[in-house]
């Protein structure tokens, strides 16, 4: 039988000179294919020495690196379970991840080893190693005692590989079970869907901790064989400068405009590109247009989810053959991919005719088994007939194009990451002289998207918008701070006596866009 264990299959696609270059970073390193090889082997034989039960969750809390990307290879390959956590999150939000996954082994930074392991030990982890950007950490250091030869575990379809945690419209975030068939199938999708070739060269500036970076970019780059060229962090001019050595780039709305922000970007720079590809968050018909303007390429837009991996894309072939379907439309997020069955429904589950503007669900292989030890919360997101009800609410035209219009879930996505204002407004209501607080998201330059907080004093509290968002920053992840505070007497209500949020959106939409 065929081991469906995602790293076996991607390993299989690995160049059969394993001594080619695999990943060039920007502070000229270089691995090549057998030190992927190598490397995730030693630290494969690592875990396995832990002798951990079978579906051992692994927390990793790093810097982007090298060692980090290799680290994920590693738990896949030792079929053990990748639990990625962004960097930004601090030690209350730790604490909730380790404290509901319970992870065997949890991996930081080592400069917050101390509070990490605290928490971690705990939560009865069993080993806490440090990794850290510069090649450093006891992680790398018991691993290279180690062998490196090993055998890839064998799971099936269903077998758990990772979890990442994603929060809904209330309460507290929700561990997404993602499956090896689950990324196994989006990635072999995908490769053949935007015509992956012998030589591409892939980009990748976007964070390792969620779907897009760590999925979609990396299985895309190794299921294609192909070289990444590496960068730890984001820098428009060095992307820019990498261009001509390249062929495909991922990125969320907001690199393309700070991107756009550079006179370095010409059709010249760019001419070797063969793929922009954007998604994760709404990307403005003006960038799009923009975008072909000054490099002559247009965007390709996607649409995704932590529970589903990639659902919609528009056309990447500009085969005359498909005549009206092979255009990458802007404010579309194209076609349901190939195995994804996709459905606008009204609020009883039935589909909706074309041009009808209802909730987005989904079915398919790539769609998620449930949230992790909350399977009334996973029953609640299924329809009886098996489709996910993404919170998306959206149309598809006469073409079949998807278009998303908006999302029942309140979630305000801001430079690609996602915030849930019910956990915002938690903190801010618990501070001393707050009677009422309502998070709203308006649009914003750079990050498309970015949170206000309107918040009721109690009566005779004297509140100071600095001093609240100042509390908040020593809270909480850094992209979760509200951008503005702003101290009214009453918020626009509804004869329920619920908050009117889209009198609040419109009231502050140009707030950040007013010239
Ligand atoms: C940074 N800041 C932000 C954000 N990022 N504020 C709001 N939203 C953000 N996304 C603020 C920090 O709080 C800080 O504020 C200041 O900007 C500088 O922080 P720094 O970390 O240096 O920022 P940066 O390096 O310029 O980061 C911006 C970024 C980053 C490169 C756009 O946010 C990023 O990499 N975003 C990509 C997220 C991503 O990969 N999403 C995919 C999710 P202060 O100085 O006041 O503290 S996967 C997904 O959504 C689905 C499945 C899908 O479809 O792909
Ligand atoms: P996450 O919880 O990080 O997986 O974010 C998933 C959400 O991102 C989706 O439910 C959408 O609301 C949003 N999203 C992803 N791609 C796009 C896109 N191309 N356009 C609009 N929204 C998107």
């Amino acid at each position: 039988m065929n081991n469906a264990n995602i790293f076996a299959n991607l390993r299989a696609q690995f160049p059969a000179d394993l001594d080619s270059i695999a990943v060039e970073t920007d502070h000229g390193l270089h691995y090549s294919w057998r030190d992927l090889e190598r490397g995730s082997a030693m630290m494969a034989n690592l875990l396995q020495s832990l002798k951990l039960p079978q579906g051992s969750r692994v927390a990793v809390q790093v810097e982007k690196s090298v060692e980090a990307f290799v680290l994920y290879l590693a738990t896949l390959r030792a079929g053990l379970v990748f639990l990625p956590l962004n960097t930004a999150y601090q030690s209350a939000e730790i604490e909730y991840f380790i404290t509901n996954a319970e992870p065997a082994v949890v991996v930081c930074s080592a400069k917050n080893f101390g509070w990490v392991s605290k928490i971690a030990f705990t939560c009865a982890a069993q080993s806490v190693f440090s990794l850290n950007d510069d090649r450093t950490g006891s992680l790398l250091e018991r691993a290279a005692h180690c062998s490196d030869i090993h055998s890839c575990s064998r799971n099936t379809d269903g077998d758990l590989a990772a979890i990442l945690y994603t929060s809904g419209t209330t309460g507290r975030s929700k561990g997404a079970m993602l499956s090896h068939g689950n990324m196994l199938s989006n990635a072999v999708m995908l490769k053949d869907y935007w015509g992956w070739q012998k030589g591409d060269v892939l980009i990748h500036a976007l964070p390792i901790f969620h779907v897009h970076g760590l999925f979609v970019a990396i299985h895309a780059a190794l299921i294609n064989g192909s070289k990444m060229i590496w960068l730890n962090k984001f820098d428009p001019k060095t992307v820019i400068s990498a261009m001509p050595r390249a062929t495909v780039f991922m990125g969320v709305p907001t690199l393309y405009t700070r991107m756009l922000l550079e006179s370095a970007l010409t059709k010249e720079a760019s001419k070797n590109m063969r793929l922009f590809i954007a998604g994760s968050a709404p990307l403005l018909k003006e960038t799009h247009e923009e975008w072909e303007q000054r490099t002559g390429h247009k965007i390709l837009e996607r649409y995704g989810m932590s529970e589903t991996v990639m659902l919609t894309s528009n056309p990447y072939s500009a085969d005359k053959r498909f005549q009206n379907q092979s255009e990458r439309r802007a404010g579309t997020v194209g076609f349901p991919l190939p195995g994804v069955s996709l459905r606008i429904a009204n609020e009883h589950d039935e589909q909706l005719p074309t041009g009808e503007i209802g909730g987005i669900q989904v079915k398919g292989p790539n769609v998620f088994a449930g949230y992790w030890r909350m399977p009334e919360k996973t029953a609640e997101e299924f329809t009886q007939d098996g489709f996910f009800r993404t919170g998306d609410v959206g149309y598809q035209d006469e073409r079949g194009y998807v278009r998303i219009v908006g999302r029942s879930k309140d979630l305000i996505i801001s430079g690609g990451y996602n915030v849930y204002p019910a956990e915002i407004e938690g903190y801010i209501n618990e501070m001393v002289g707050v009677n009422e607080s309502a998070l709203i998201g308006v649009p914003h330059p750079d990050f498309g998207e970015v949170g206000i907080a309107v918040i009721i004093a109690k009566p005779g509290a004297a509140l100071k918008p600095d001093a609240i968002l100042a509390d908040l920053k020593s809270k909480l992840a850094n992209f979760k701070i509200p951008k503005r505070c702003e101290i009214v007497t009453e918020l626009p209500r509804n004869t329920m006596g619920k908050v009117q949020k889209n009198l609040l959106r419109e009231q502050y939409k140009s707030v950040f866009t007013r010239t």
